[in-house]
């Protein structure tokens, strides 16, 4: 219990995170992955897999928001909507509360992440009843290579780093399933880690492998995530034909639900990359 607090260490750029936690609350290796839950002093509950921290209570609606909303209110009308990854829960929450929304499938390789989020990330789960929601458990590369062509309006990729079960879910042939599965207007967006430490890296490869994937217009989204590596967060968004660049800014404004991060400013700020991105990507 290092003195009370739990690390993650991030070996490649010699820095690490600490949170102050009370105690360990459950550990198990699943089929796939070491699952940890912590008890912290100040975020409210804890989930780590393989040692990476995966989100907190107290600010996962920033990951969670903005891994949603940007996406929903570019495509002109989402109905049909897959998470791949987000076994939490928390991003399937957020899709849900667009009532245009008609079928929302999360697909997650790990049915552990779903069951320990039900116990001890309620607040993530309130909305797995409704009737909207679609649970799959097994692998999401798979279920993109056997969906049914021209048939999702929304893919969104709630991922682990990409190393181990998430490899590959950053890889061209993924994106070109996407791109078969999604129907016209279709939008795909993908957690892209850290504009600081993975712009030259994994966001250029992902945007490389998106356009070689034939979507035409790809843009990175920074946003903060202050439990994440250097405290600020990704997600890469591309449109089968629409440019990611507009959104449907009065339905933003007057979104009929609740969101603590997300609004229209919001959304408008993040699609303004930094200079350093720019000239790489
Ligand atoms: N998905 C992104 C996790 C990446 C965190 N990386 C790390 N801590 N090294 C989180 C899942 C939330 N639905």
């Amino acid at each position: 219990l290092n003195d009370g607090w739990f690390t993650e260490i991030f070996q490649d750029h010699g820095t690490a995170f600490s949170l102050k936690v009370t105690k360990k609350l459950h550990e198990e290796q699943s089929q796939f992955q070491k699952l940890e839950i912590w008890e912290t002093e100040t975020f409210g509950n804890l989930m780590v897999i393989d040692g990476c921290v995966m989100l907190t209570s107290r600010d996962n609606f920033l990951y969670h928001e903005m891994m949603t909303h940007p996406a929903l209110f570019t495509h002109r009308d989402p109905k049909k909507v897959v998470i791949v990854g987000g076994g939490d829960c928390g991003t399937l929450k957020e899709v849900l509360k667009h009532p245009g929304v008609e079928d929302a499938w999360q697909v997650e390789i790990d049915e552990r992440v779903t069951r320990l989020s039900e116990e001890y990330f309620p607040e993530l789960c309130t909305s797995n009843s409704d009737p909207r929601a679609n649970f799959f458990f097994g692998d999401g590369i798979q279920w993109m290579r056997d969906v049914v062509p021209d048939s999702l309006d929304v893919i969104i990729i709630d991922s682990t780093d990409p190393v181990g079960p998430a490899e590959g879910l950053f890889a061209l042939d993924f994106y070109r399933d996407c791109m078969l599965a999604l129907r016209d207007g279709g939008i795909i967006v993908q957690q892209s880690e850290s504009p600081l430490l993975h712009t030259n890296t994994i966001i250029k490869d992902i945007h490389d492998d998106m356009r070689k994937a034939g979507f035409d217009h790809v843009r990175t989204l920074p946003f903060p995530q202050p439990v994440y590596p250097t405290g600020w967060w990704s997600c890469t968004m591309a449109g089968k034909e629409k440019p990611v660049v507009y959104f449907r800014e009065e339905d933003a404004d007057q979104r009929p639900f609740v969101t603590r991060y997300y609004n229209a400013d919001i959304h408008r700020g993040a699609l303004a990359m930094p200079q350093f991105m720019v000239d790489v990507l």
